[in-house]
């Protein structure tokens, strides 16, 4: 793989930008070497400045669920542009994602529109505390909800204490009302309610997890957690940041038959536009400003050209076989994934939930983050540059979630799992 001008771009972009990247994982820290810079995408590829062309798995890490440049994605925004790109003013394109987004997800009586997904999680905790007036919030180790200062924390040295920072420049007060459960654990959870018995505003969590790996909820758990935070006068927040409208027409909340009272979403509903949500119940959501007391705001929120990319996509994703095509097309890849693990003698464990999934250099089962972590993370780093030589390119990190697309085809598909086998021939 010739990677001369992106290793001279790289170079460059360290002299301004932290680490070269405008997001930590996209510099290849987690699997080594220099990241490929991308001059352009269209349908299930991408190139990169040396001409090198890729299927793309990343899918800029969950939102391109069209593929890239989709027609109808693009014309909205040429579209759009034409007459203005933000007003800081009301535009009925608002209207029209919100009204999709109440149609599409039954728990939604209203939405307010953020730029990003950490900002409608740390919007969504607010409004819980606000609702609420408690101060405590559970999250699960292993699913991430952005950067908000209060989530940047992993669970207290005992068992029962509070949230310790994972980044620099965030308080021990601000993680200390953090308490941190572990995924499919519904013990670790009840312990918490059982010592704060009224202090917990809300339960955050993925519903499928994403950013262990995919990590799907156990038989019950979610349910279990709807039926505690009602019992305790908590709110469930589901950080469908990922999951929604990627595992189903309606989010998890419709795959799993679960309807939170807060969800968060990001990235598909933007279609790789910077566009956020949080939204929920109607009681809940007349807390938020200017109808209540909870403060949220942002210039860009709900901007005319991002709410054109995230309405033509879910439009596009309306049409009937869309899911369908999604789930066969990530069911053919992982079947034969695993056929090439088996033949190659290799531990590994696929865990998949519709179009979203991850290959597990581990044994398994993977159900949680300590499985998660015991996964032999070198072996996926060779692998991920034995598939980036091959022009596949999945996710730089064996933490993540991996994504198939309306544009990828069975060729595409079939090709991949070839390359699956080539790749794990080297690692052999
Ligand atoms: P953003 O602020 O990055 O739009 O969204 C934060 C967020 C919230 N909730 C979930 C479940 C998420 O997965 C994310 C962001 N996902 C990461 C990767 N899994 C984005 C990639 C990056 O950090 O560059």
């Amino acid at each position: 793989m010739e990677l001369s001008k992106s290793e001279a771009l790289f170079a460059q972009a360290q002299q301004y930008i932290p680490g070269g990247v405008n997001s930590p994982v996209r510099s290849f820290r987690a699997v080594g070497g220099t990241p490929p810079f991308i001059a352009r995408g269209e349908g299930a590829r991408v190139w990169d400045v040396d001409g090198n062309e890729y299927i793309d798995y990343l899918g800029s890490w969950g939102p391109l669920v069209l593929g890239h440049s989709h027609p109808a994605v693009v014309e909205a925004l040429k579209k759009t542009a034409e007459g203005g790109t933000s007003f800081g003013a009301p535009v009925e394109g608002e209207i029209e994602l919100a009204k999709l987004i109440c149609e599409l997800l039954p728990s939604v009586d209203s939405v307010r529109l953020v730029n990003s997904g950490t900002e409608a999680c740390m919007s969504a905790i607010r409004l819980a505390r606000a609702f609420t007036g408690r101060n405590k919030l559970i999250k699960f180790a292993g699913c991430y909800h952005g950067h908000a200062d209060g989530l940047l924390a992993m669970a207290g040295s005992g068992a029962l204490t509070h949230g310790i920072p994972t980044s620099a420049g965030v308080p021990e007060s601000y993680a200390s009302e953090t308490l941190v459960a572990d995924y499919n654990d519904i013990e670790s959870v009840e312990k918490f309610f059982l010592a704060n018995p009224t202090d917990i505003a809300a339960v955050i969590l993925e519903p499928v997890a994403g950013n262990m790996g995919v990590v799907p909820p156990a038989p019950g758990f979610l349910a279990d957690l709807r039926r505690i935070t009602q019992e305790n006068g908590s709110l469930f927040i589901f950080d469908e940041v990922i999951t929604g409208f990627r595992v189903g027409p309606n989010g998890a909340q419709g795959l799993y038959g679960i309807n939170p009272d807060i969800t968060t979403m990001g990235k598909i509903i933007g279609g790789g536009l910077p566009v956020g949500a949080y939204g929920g119940r109607k009681d809940v959501m007349e807390m938020v400003a200017p109808l209540g007391p909870m403060y949220q705001a942002g210039t860009l929120s709900g901007n005319p050209l991002a709410v054109s990319a995230g309405v033509a996509t879910l439009n596009e994703l309306k049409k009937p076989g869309t899911y369908e095509k999604l789930e066969s097309l990530a069911q053919r890849l992982t079947e034969g994934a695993t056929k090439a693990f088996q033949s190659a003698e290799i531990p590994s464990t696929i865990n998949r939930v519709g179009s979203m999934f991850t290959g597990f250099f581990n044994a398994g089962p993977v159900s949680g983050l300590s499985h998660a972590e015991g996964s032999d993370t070198a072996t996926y780093g060779s692998y991920f540059h034995a598939m980036q030589e091959q022009g596949i390119y999945v996710a730089p990190s064996q933490f993540e979630a991996g994504f198939v697309s309306t544009a990828h085809t069975e060729a595409d598909i079939d090709a991949t799992i070839a390359k699956v086998s080539e790749a794990l021939n080297t690692l052999r």
